[in-house]
């Protein structure tokens, strides 16, 4: 491990919480890039994915996790392990809550996974800007502190940044004394080509409706790099021919828009020129088969050419 500089503190930051509170909004915030896909749907996040934020004084390295929900599937299951294994280990976790709506019993049951561990937790209270009155945060605030012993609260707005210089400023503040792990460039663990197909799934995810969502998977086929262009060669599963037909729409038209959206968002965040080539085929039960999942996870994704 690098020799800590004099004054610099550093840490890894787990971020839970339910589906759709606003997690991957928030990493993405806190480290300044799309690094993680954003969607109005649930479980749009389905591994972990590291950001890391690097500052003069400070290193602090995000986890953004997929919701806590229930592991009824063998993908949902894998899931939820990996939010498990978010708990441990960790100097801080923050806890998202959607602040627009009220406490439910499956909020009660997610902040319980918090139960599992002894690493302090705030409480970010999320979307502070669908708020008509800010007084109406603070009876959400103290059901939410009822339920377990945060060491902090915080509302803050992840899409319009508001809170998120007291929010950094908390976590700054319960970093131990530490190195910097990474190089100052280094914000995120991720490969490209788990990006690329991250951003293929996002165009989806945010054109479909109803089951499609849940039976999207994206794999990066092939990869060439030529001067400034790269060509990336993608197939998109679904689980059944209707869900194919959505995905291609009439005619052709909604690949085309996945294809067109997710091509000029690569050539921003890789800066090179993009071809892209996207099929749909239909792989049915996927979500059940473990090797096909391993294939998904870029942590064991160790030829998805094989698939
Ligand atoms: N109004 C509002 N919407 C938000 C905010 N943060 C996230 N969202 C939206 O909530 C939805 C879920 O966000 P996402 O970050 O994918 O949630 P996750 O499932 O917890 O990772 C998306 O449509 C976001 O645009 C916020 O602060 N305010
Ligand atoms: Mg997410």
């Amino acid at each position: 491990m690098p020799a800590a500089a004099p004054g610099f503190v550093s840490g890894f930051v787990s971020i839970l919480g339910r589906p759709n509170a606003g997690k991957s909004t928030l990493l993405n915030a806190l480290v300044g890039a799309k690094i993680a896909i954003v969607a109005d749907k649930p479980q749009t996040t389905r591994t972990s994915i590291q950001g890391v934020l690097t500052l003069p004084e400070a290193q602090i390295v995000f986890v953004d996790t997929p919701g806590i929900h229930r592991a009824d599937s063998a993908i949902n299951r894998r899931m939820m392990d990996t939010v498990r294994a978010a708990l441990d280990e960790r100097d801080l976790l923050l806890y998202v809550a959607d602040g627009s709506g009220g406490v439910t019993k499956r909020d009660r049951d997610a902040v319980s996974v918090l139960r599992h561990t002894d690493t302090p937790a705030i409480l970010v209270v999320n979307k502070i800007d669908c708020l008509k009155q800010k007084q109406d945060l603070l009876p959400l605030l103290d059901q939410f502190r009822k339920l377990h012993p945060f060491a902090d609260h915080i509302p803050i707005s992840a899409l319009t940044g508001e809170g998120l210089e007291t929010l950094r400023a908390a976590i700054l503040k319960r970093l131990p004394a530490g190195p910097a792990y990474f190089p100052a460039d280094h914000i995120t663990d991720q490969p490209e080509r788990f990006l690329a197909s991250e951003l293929i799934r996002e165009k989806i995810l945010h054109l479909t409706h109803e089951e499609v969502p849940h039976s999207v998977a994206v794999i990066v086929e092939k990869w060439e790099e030529t001067g400034n262009l790269i060509k990336i060669f993608a197939t998109i599963r679904v689980e059944r021919p209707g869900q194919k037909a959505i995905v291609i729409g009439a005619g052709g038209s909604v690949l085309k828009r996945v294809g067109t959206e997710a091509r000029l968002e690569m050539e921003r965040f890789f800066g090179h020129k993009i071809y892209l080539d996207l099929h749909v085929k239909v792989q049915p039960g996927w979500r059940e088969k473990p090797m096909f999942l391993d294939a998904l996870d870029w942590r064991t994704m160790a030829g998805s050419d094989d698939v």
